[in-house]
């Protein structure tokens, strides 16, 4: 299947008869689909379009999703393309993507054509989500020495590599230059760089590793490597994850848990003065994401977490459903059930994560489960 082919897809409607919910199944169950990484730009500005990863022919690419004639494009092929990580532009006009975590593309959404923006370096292995400033100027991005990188394919990997303290380098690249800018390295497993939005000095990162053995998760740094600062200091038994900037950015939430209940807390620091605040008490969601302006939040129940060390002081039965958080009103609510397996998948950790977010007019949330058979992406109304 060449680049530009149009794959026809029959979107199949449900509803929820609990919650009233429509749900819409955009791919087919014979294929491996996943939507991208729950922060990254997935829907164009009108909502019409989305980026997704399929595998149509054999190969997981991306593809253009058009919500309106449910058919989508395909805009990459090969081998190697990290299918998490890449994004649309600000401008809608592109996709940006690592592939074989060496290459840095920029594909034109209108012929397919392909630059190559940055090339890593000898020596280095890109590695995990790269993320753009808001005027899609730059990335931010983790490189990791060559020699201490390995393939990341189990949970069991995860935490050896927690352990092996791999060098790691906080880089921004320049997309019109492909210039690298090293902000920071350390002997410390790094990961999910971030440029706050509409404010390119302040810039995100974590200490990776099992939840419950790192001990301060979320850093940010200047963009000139001054300036390192904890976001939260976590107390002893705290575990805190999958943190992202409201894409206002007026403030950075995250979740944070502790062993022995299924109890959840959603909070947040301001971006600039980091003020903590507990922002909701809720049920145990693994991810999150909020609206444009952090009112609204939807969240993936879950079972026990697979990151941590301690599986059995972390153990809680599995929730499978999706919530709508409302901020405004202090309201929790059941959208649809997921009911996804959270299963690795020929060495895929995150594919049959669900990853919820909305759609840019708030009507509907976005997911990816396999509850069918395999994964898929959803939508589902509000
Ligand atoms: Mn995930």
């Amino acid at each position: 299947m060449s680049l530009g082919t149009t794959t026809s897809l029959a979107f199949k409607r449900t509803t929820d008869e609990k919650t009233g919910s429509i749900v819409t199944q955009l791919t087919p169950d014979s294929s491996v689909c996943n939507r991208n990484y729950f922060y990254q730009k997935c829907f164009t500005e009108d909502g019409n379009k989305l980026l997704i990863s399929a595998n149509f022919d054999t190969e997981r690419n991306y593809h253009l999703l058009d919500l309106h004639n449910e058919t989508a494009i395909h805009l990459t092929e090969g081998k190697g393309d990290n299918v998490f990580g890449g994004f649309l532009t600000t401008q809608d006009d592109a996709l940006i993507f690592v592939k074989n975590n060496k290459q840095l593309i920029r594909v034109d959404l209108k012929n397919q054509e392909h630059s190559v923006l940055y090339e890593v370096a000898k020596g280095w292995v890109g590695y995990g989500t790269w993320v753009p400033n808001s005027a899609c100027t730059k990335v931010v991005a983790i490189e990791i020495k060559d020699t201490d990188y390995m393939e990341l394919n189990s949970w069991q990997k995860f935490a050896q590599f927690y352990h092996q303290k791999p060098l790691c380098r906080l880089i921004s690249i320049d997309l019109k230059t492909g210039q690298r800018t090293t902000i920071f390295e350390e002997n410390i497993w790094l990961g999910h760089p971030l440029y706050r939005p509409n404010d390119d000095n302040t810039i995100a990162f974590c200490h990776e590793g099992p939840h419950d053995l790192v001990e301060t998760r979320m850093w940010m740094i200047d963009e000139n490597g001054d300036n390192m600062r904890k976001v939260y200091e976590q107390s002893e038994e705290e575990s805190c994850t999958h943190e992202f900037f409201v894409p206002d950015g007026s403030k950075m939430m995250f979740v944070s848990y502790r062993p022995n209940t299924n109890k959840r807390q959603l909070c947040s620091v301001d971006a600039q003065t980091l003020a903590f605040k507990v922002e909701a008490e809720m049920p145990a969601c693994s991810h999150l994401m909020s609206n444009y302006d952090g009112t609204l939040v939807v969240g993936d129940g879950s079972g026990t977490p697979v990151d941590v060390a301690d599986n059995t002081g972390h153990g809680i039965e599995n929730d499978p459903n999706l919530y709508l958080i409302n901020l405004s009103d202090a309201s929790i609510r059941p959208i649809t059930e997921h009911n996804t397996s959270w299963k690795v998948l020929n060495g895929d950790r995150q594919i049959n994560h669900p990853h919820p977010s909305f759609t840019p007019d708030d009507k509907s949330v976005l997911y990816s489960s396999d509850v069918n058979g395999t994964p898929a992406i959803y939508l589902a109304t509000l």
